[in-house]
């Protein structure tokens, strides 16, 4: 008997429960992410009270209220099936592929996307995303390892009968009930699950090994074990300089912009992956081994950057001068670098009209940066290819030709993350200007 369409559990509820599950389930595996989550959890305390704007500027975005809840992960699959499967799994928690990332520039064989919410709505009440990698086995240059790396991954499931049957139900009913839900989360968190038995014997997974590391880490398990769970901190450069306190070696630099006033896009930092104990099937039983995968990072969040603003955020990273992208909220949006949310302040007398800039002038509308929900390996990559000297790319944005074969992977097309940022702000302006009273939305925006 399908659920009636009002017993169906939102897919938001449902994410969130997800994720607070993984987050329990990483804990308990890496017991260093949960010293991480309580440095960021201090950190984000401290920030707050030190009561100099940033607190007051999350509260306004609603960014307050999921910061604590909030976190990305990351995966990588190694077939096309998998990736597909995994697309429907999300999609039940209204995740949905944003932006294709290309790896291969920087020398790792994946390309990805990002499960995440797009709607507004969504994303304030639980942004939690999934970076999730595509092996690309047609880059192991020896055959016979491709081929045997190939047969090793056809020969597993990486979802349990459970998790199959609801997301079916899920897909047939138009979603999940309360007990379903339940059984879903439980379910799928046997994907993303720490298996330490290899399904390769030691000699193959060395020489998965000399391939390179990741195809070893993709291939040699039962599973996609969740590599790394992320929280978001409001002051990176103070959780680096915690960390060391707190028995965490952090790496020696925060990737991403240099801090400063406006924080754009993403900072990241992280500590090494562990060495874990593993075990090889063999002759005897089973050979002790050790694998390195798995890892934690923080992050900062800031603007979202418009292509213009990517583009010069690129070309800064590479030249290591950041002093041409504008630290000041106003010049990032007059100068069309950083989207922004509109707000009509109810108290406001509207004189007679006029466009976007005297409201703005006159105080009747206000502006906030959106946050940026998306990720930054391509910028990593491209970084790759000018050190090396390669050709310059335009935007970064360009069609790359694998992009067609992941999303033949994938099923479906990933989501343009430019595409939502833009109608987040247009959406937020049109409703403004429709507060006040404007009659002629499109008249006053030039
Ligand atoms: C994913 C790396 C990407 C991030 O924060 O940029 C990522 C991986 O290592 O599988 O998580
Ligand atoms: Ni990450």
């Amino acid at each position: 008997m399908p659920a009636a369409r009002d017993a169906l559990v939102h897919p938001d509820k449902i994410r969130s429960r997800f994720s607070a599950a993984l987050s329990a389930m990483y804990r308990a595996e890496v017991p260093q992410y949960g010293e991480l989550l309580s440095l960021v959890a201090d950190i984000n305390a401290d920030v707050l009270r030190r009561d100099d704007g940033a607190g007051r500027r999350q509260a306004a975005s609603g960014d307050l209220a999921r910061l604590s809840e909030e976190r990305h992960g990351a995966i990588r699959v190694g077939t096309a099936e998998e990736l597909a499967t995994i697309a429907r799994a999300f999609a039940v928690m209204g995740m949905q592929p944003v932006s294709y990332y290309n790896l291969a520039p920087a020398g790792v064989p994946v390309h990805s996307t990002a499960f995440r919410p797009v709607e507004p709505e969504a994303l304030r009440r639980n942004p939690f995303r999934v970076f999730c990698s595509l092996l690309r086995l047609e880059l192991i240059e020896d055959e016979a390892l491709r081929g045997e790396a190939a047969r090793t991954l056809a020969g597993r499931d990486i979802f349990t009968p459970g998790a199959c049957e609801l997301i079916e139900t899920a897909e047939r009913d138009g979603g999940l009930d309360e007990a379903q839900a339940d059984r879903f989360v439980s379910e799928l968190l046997e994907t993303f699950r720490w298996h330490a038995e290899a399904t390769v014997d030691a000699q193959t997974y060395a020489r998965l090994v000399g391939a390179h590391r990741l195809i070893a880490d993709v291939v040699s398990f039962k599973g996609p074990h969740i590599n790394h769970l992320t929280p978001r901190t409001l002051d990176i450069d103070a959780a680096q300089s915690a960390m060391p306190a707190r028995g965490i070696a952090p790496k020696e630099t925060i990737e991403g912009p240099p801090a400063r006033a406006c924080p754009i896009l993403l900072r990241q930092t992280s500590f090494k992956a562990l060495d874990e104990a593993i075990a090889f099937p063999s002759d005897e039983g089973s050979t002790a081994g050790v694998h390195t995968a798995r890892f934690g990072e923080i992050e900062q969040r800031g603007a979202a950057l418009t292509p213009a603003g990517r583009a010069l955020y690129d070309a800064a990273l590479a030249s290591k001068d950041f002093s041409t992208l504008p630290d000041e909220w106003d010049s990032l949006r007059r100068q069309g670098l950083a989207w922004f949310r509109y707000s009509a302040v109810a108290t406001a007398a509207l004189a007679d009209g006029g466009d976007l800039e005297s409201l703005i002038a006159a105080g009747a509308v206000t502006f906030e940066p959106i946050t940026y929900e998306d990720f930054l390996p391509v910028s990593a990559a491209g970084i790759f290819q000018s050190n090396l000297g390669s050709e310059a790319r335009d935007s970064g944005y360009a069609a790359d030709p694998a992009k067609a074969e992941f999303e033949q992977a994938l099923g479906r097309p990933v989501l343009d993350e430019m595409a939502l940022y833009q109608a987040e702000q247009d959406a937020s302006l049109a409703t403004a200007l429709k507060t006040l009273g404007d009659q002629a939305p499109a008249a006053v925006i030039v």
